[in-house]
């Protein structure tokens, strides 16, 4: 691939990405509100990903999309509007546009958030979001269907679970995705051919997992990480009644 462009390349995730994905493109073009400094095979621009012309103008000339760009957690409701649901419109938009192939969505679990904990899904369990952002990410993977389906582009939205450098509480015991396991689901998001239209849940080989690995084998994902390698550490009480643990209240 010639260039891949990162939006929300500042922010937790995609400063673990950049790094982590060096090599999978010849230029890596990382978007951010705030001016990022470039380092060797990096350019970047200063854009915001709510207005379709800075979307576009980032995209431009890329032929792939990372798209992390967003607020990460619960957040009034005009808010997530803008620039989650209004965010990612753009982004697709701006592929669609530009002529960019494929898009892998940074979903979240939240998508999912209402499932009891004693229920294990996959990813052809219907959305429960369990706020408004995890609704804007279960929109976020309508947009990808959408785009698939009417115009052709290629999507893989990955449910990221908990990505922490380690596991540091029970619910990781089941969420957690090691910074190299996500760093490896990227990858193959990015490398895999022909990937259609994808839903797949982004987290580690935890054995208490209550997502199935549904699409991970069309992704040739392997996670090598295990949060139960921490599990004396974070105790062995389960706090929480859903998937979502604390995003999900009653
Ligand atoms: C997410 O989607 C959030 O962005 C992150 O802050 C964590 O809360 C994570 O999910 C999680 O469920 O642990």
């Amino acid at each position: 691939m010639h260039r891949l462009l990162i939006t929300g390349a500042g922010g937790t995730i995609g400063s673990v990405l950049r790094s982590g994905l060096q090599g999978t493109a010849e230029v890596i073009r990382l978007m951010d509100l705030r001016l990022l400094e470039a380092e060797p095979g990096e350019e970047v621009v200063v854009g915001d990903v709510r207005s379709l012309d800075d979307a576009r103008q980032a995209v431009n000339g890329c032929d792939a999309v990372v798209h992390l760009a967003g607020i990460r957690q619960e957040a009034e409701f005009n808010a997530i509007l803008e620039t989650n649901i209004r965010g990612t419109y753009s982004v697709f938009e701006a592929a669609r546009l530009e002529g960019c192939r494929r898009i892998v969505f940074a979903s979240s679990n939240h998508a999912v958030g209402y499932y009891p904990v004693e229920q294990v899904i996959g990813t052809d369990a219907p959305a429960r979001p369990d706020t408004f952002y995890g609704l804007s990410k279960a929109f976020g993977e309508g947009l990808g269907s959408l785009y698939h389906d009417r115009d052709g582009l290629e999507a893989v939205c990955l449910r990221i679970g908990s990505f922490v450098a380690e596991p540091t509480e029970h619910r990781h015991l089941w969420t957690w995705l090691s910074h190299r396991d996500g760093v490896q689901l990227v990858r193959r998001s990015l490398e895999a051919p022909d990937v259609g239209f994808l839903v797949v849940f982004g987290v580690s080989n935890n054995r208490r997992s209550l997502w199935r690995r549904d699409g991970w084998d069309k992704l040739g994902y392997e996670p090598e990480d295990d949060a139960e390698a921490f599990a004396a550490r974070v105790g062995d009480q389960q706090p929480y009644r859903f998937h979502g643990g604390d995003f999900a209240r009653q």
